[in-house]
Order: C-alpha cells, then sequence, then structure tokens
C-alpha cells in the first residue's frame, strides 16, 4: 500500500507539473531501489496519461502537455540508464526500434527499447519522426530481427503499415518480424496491418518480441 501511495505522488507531481518533485522522487525510488519498471508505468506513466486526458477535456492546454512530456523526459533521463544497467550481457536478437514519420511522441518508444536492452536485445533506437524506409533500410544493415514501429497519433498510425507494405513490396517480408505500439494502437490495428503483434506495455513488449523469437 504504501507503494501505490509512492506512486500516486508521482503521478500528482506530473499532473501538477512539479518538476522538482517529480525528479526528487524519480532519484529516490533510485536510491530506494525500488522496482524502477514499475515506478515508471503506474507513476510516471499514469501521470502524463492523465495530462493527456486533461489536453483532451480541454482543462490543459498545449504548453501543459508540453512541460509534461518535458518533465517526464527528464525523469525518465534518471530512470532509464538504472534500467538499462541491470540488463545482462547476452544477445537474444536484434532489434530497430523507432517512431514512424510525423509523430515526435518518443517516451514510450524509449521505454520499450530500453526495456528489449535491459531483457539482452541489442537495440538499435533510431529516434522519433523517422521515415519508413529509413527504418527498413537501417533493419537490412543491422541484419535486424525484430523491426519495432511506435505511433501515438490516429495520423500517423498509417506509417506502421507503411513500412509492411514496403516490406512486402521488396520481398523482405519475412525477413523481419514487425512489432506495434503506442496509445491507439489495439489487437485489430495490427491485425489490419499484418503485423507479428503488438503491445500496450514495455512489459508486454519484451514478452512479445520473446515469444516471436522463440526465446
Ligand atoms: C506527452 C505527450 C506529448 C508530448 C510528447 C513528448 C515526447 N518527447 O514524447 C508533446 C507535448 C510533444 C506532444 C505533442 C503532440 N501531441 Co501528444 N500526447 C502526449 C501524452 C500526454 C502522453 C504520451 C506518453 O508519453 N505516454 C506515456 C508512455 C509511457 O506511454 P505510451 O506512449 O502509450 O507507450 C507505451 C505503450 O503504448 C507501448 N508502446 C509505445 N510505443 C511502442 C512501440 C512498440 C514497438 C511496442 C511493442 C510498444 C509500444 O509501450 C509504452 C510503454 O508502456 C498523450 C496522451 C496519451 N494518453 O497517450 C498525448 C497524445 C498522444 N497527443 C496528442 C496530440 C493531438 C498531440 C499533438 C498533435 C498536439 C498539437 N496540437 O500539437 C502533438 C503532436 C505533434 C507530432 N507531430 O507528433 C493526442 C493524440 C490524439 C490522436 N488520437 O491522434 C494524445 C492522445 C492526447 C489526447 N488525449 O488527445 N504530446
Amino acid at each position: 500500500m504504501a507503494q501505490e501511495h509512492f506512486f500516486k505522488e508521482i503521478s500528482d507531481a506530473i499532473v501538477n507539473l512539479d518538476k522538482e518533485k517529480a525528479i526528487n522522487l524519480a532519484h529516490k525510488a533510485v536510491f530506494e531501489n525500488m522496482n524502477l519498471l514499475e515506478v515508471i508505468e503506474k507513476g510516471f506513466g499514469d501521470g502524463i496519461r492523465r495530462i493527456g486526458d486533461l489536453w483532451e477535456e480541454g482543462e490543459f492546454f498545449l504548453p501543459e502537455l508540453m512541460l509534461g512530456g518535458t518533465i517526464m523526459q527528464e525523469s525518465m533521463e534518471i530512470l532509464l540508464p538504472k534500467l538499462k544497467s541491470s540488463g545482462e550481457n547476452i544477445t537474444l536478437g536484434t532489434v530497430v526500434i523507432a517512431t514512424i514519420e510525423g509523430d515526435i511522441h518518443s517516451i514510450g518508444k524509449t521505454i520499450v527499447g530500453t526495456m528489449l536492452s535491459a531483457n539482452g536485445f541489442e537495440v538499435y533506437d533510431l529516434g522519433a519522426d523517422v521515415p519508413a524506409e529509413h527504418i527498413i533500410n537501417i533493419a537490412m544493415e543491422k541484419n535486424a530481427d525484430v523491426i519495432g514501429v511506435s505511433a501515438l497519433l490516429t495520423t500517423t498510425m498509417f506509417g506502421q503499415k507503411k513500412i509492411i507494405d514496403i516490406l512486402e513490396k521488396k520481398g523482405l517480408r519475412s525477413k523481419f518480424k514487425v512489432v506495434i505500439g503506442g496509445a491507439p494502437v489495439n489487437k485489430s490495428w495490427a491485425e489490419e496491418c499484418k503485423a507479428d503483434g503488438f503491445a500496450g506495455s514495455a512489459i508486454e513488449a519484451v514478452k512479445l518480441v520473446k515469444t516471436l523469437l522463440n526465446k
């Protein structure tokens, strides 16, 4: 229960746009050796999603959405390197991950990339707003097993399908497993795209990639 209280405190700090508090709580989580993935998902992630809801309801405006995003990102800079250092020194496979062209949302994609890396995958994170062709070129160059594509906007989701269409056209579809994610993505969209799977959280993403590669 004490933990739930801590998660709520983090979530509230994000919603109140209290950067100092959010950063202090991130340091505290590291110092107290907490389960950082849980801290990210149930604390910081919950807060930023609440900000998204407030924005949609017209309670918050773009500057608040942007400030919330910045506080979240700065907190992740404290937490994600600690997640990474817990990883083992083995390679289960190679993953190229990016947020698709036209979409600058990077937080969820970065968390998924970091978790895959912490779980033994070699991860190439190409960042956000990346053209489909570039993602495919790098996947070819790195001889990747998996391509991960994030999209947070209903408009940019079509870029996920574009990746698969290009792969099919070039006769490369069977070379890669393609996994997709992001707030608007669900199972039926994954089926429509002919993706190999989708995941709604970083933990699910790791499970999905392991299953697809039989690891
Ligand atoms: C923070 C934020 C921003 C920040 C982003 C900062 C950054 N560097 O990432 C800023 C302020 C820049 C921003 C901008 C905009 N935003 Co915004 N944003 C958000 C917000 C509040 C949170 C997103 C987030 O970081 N969530 C936390 C992470 C941890 O969760 P996640 O991204 O879902 O990722 C998890 C899973 O989805 C999954 N996952 C994610 N990616 C992947 C990839 C793979 C391969 C897999 C397997 C899994 C996976 O695992 C992740 C970890 O658990 C959302 C609200 C929401 N509910 O999502 C709106 C939201 C996405 N934004 C929205 C909009 C409209 C915009 C703007 C267009 C606003 C504007 N008018 O300018 C611009 C977009 C500009 C652009 N071209 O991209 C809308 C989208 C509506 C829609 N249906 O399309 C949302 C839903 C807000 C809302 N409720 O209306 N935004």
